[in-house]
């Protein structure tokens, strides 16, 4: 039986949730883009093995890092990381709302629905400090979304997520809530600890080979969605985290790190979220 996280557990996971999500549904890339986006990967590639003077075992140590990172499921870990934060600055840059961040390899949909306020689903003995975590959603007019949801998930204390790792409940720390007649919500949970990228798969063999760290700062993760409203992917963040500046994925924005003010037993955060309203 194994009972410990391994990169090619939580890597053939995410690759089985990419598999089932909806996300290639609509899978129908044009010829034209195909060849005019492949044509300048391939270019590119081409022209950093000239410049850099390439080696053949240099070409050889690649193509066997690159059928490792399908080997150990982590293609998905390897996009989100090093490719997903500037498809979403694309996507997003028209927005006057908030703009948001990257989903990452670790969103499960549908989960548990309650309405505000509520407590995500945790363990008894769930780790860390409490966090409560309120806010109001509103349109870019400002006018408040009536009954916006908001799903949230995150890493639990040992940086650990539910269903890409053993051992912890399906649901722990992922949840959806609705929000009030006013858009507002109210959703306690527990403060996640920062996260290290598995390291022993093939992700985590290139970051050791070049002297990088596997660190994102702690977050939360958040999808937050009203009726003729775009839905905004984002993640927030605490201050003062050693890798806010550093964050190995490149998804911290300034606006999108949190106020924690101290409570009784924990911390709040006050957060309010602005969508904009479809075309
Ligand atoms: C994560 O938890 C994450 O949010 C991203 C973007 C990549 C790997 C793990
Ligand atoms: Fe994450």
């Amino acid at each position: 039986m194994t009972t410990e996280a391994s990169a090619a557990a939580s890597g053939s996971a995410a690759t089985d949730s990419f598999r089932s999500s909806k996300k290639l549904a609509a899978l129908e890339v044009p010829q034209e883009r195909v060849s005019s986006l492949a044509g300048k990967l391939i270019k590119a590639a081409n022209d950093i093995v000239l410049e850099e003077r390439v080696t053949y075992d240099e070409f050889n140590a690649l193509k066997a890092w690159l059928i490792k990172v399908g080997d150990d499921g982590e293609w998905p870990l390897f996009l989100d990381v090093w490719l997903e934060h500037s498809v979403e600055d694309v996507a997003t840059d028209h927005r006057e709302g908030n703009k948001g961040s990257i989903e990452g390899p670790y969103y499960i949909p549908d989960s548990p629905e309650q309405k505000s306020p509520a407590a995500i689903e945790m363990r008894e003995d769930e780790q860390g400090t409490p966090l409560l975590f309120q806010g109001q959603v509103r349109s870019t007019d400002g006018s408040p979304l009536s009954n916006a949801k908001i799903e949230l998930w995150h890493a639990d204390e040992e940086g650990f997520y539910s269903q890409f790792a053993p051992n912890i409940p399906d649901w722990n720390l992922r949840g959806s809530f609705i929000a009030d007649e006013e858009g507002n919500f109210q959703i306690s949970t527990m403060q996640p600890a920062p996260y290290q990228i598995p390291t022993d798969g093939a992700c985590g063999q290139l970051i050791a080979a070049a002297g990088w760290h596997a660190w994102r700062p702690a977050h939360l993760h958040l999808k937050v969605s009203a009726p003729s409203h775009e839905l905004l992917t984002a993640q927030l963040y605490f201050p003062g985290d050693p890798h806010n500046d550093d964050d190995i994925a490149s998804a911290v924005k300034p606006e999108l790190i949190l106020d924690p003010k101290p409570v009784e037993d924990g911390v709040q955060v006050d957060y309010d979220f602005v969508l904009d309203p479809t075309a």
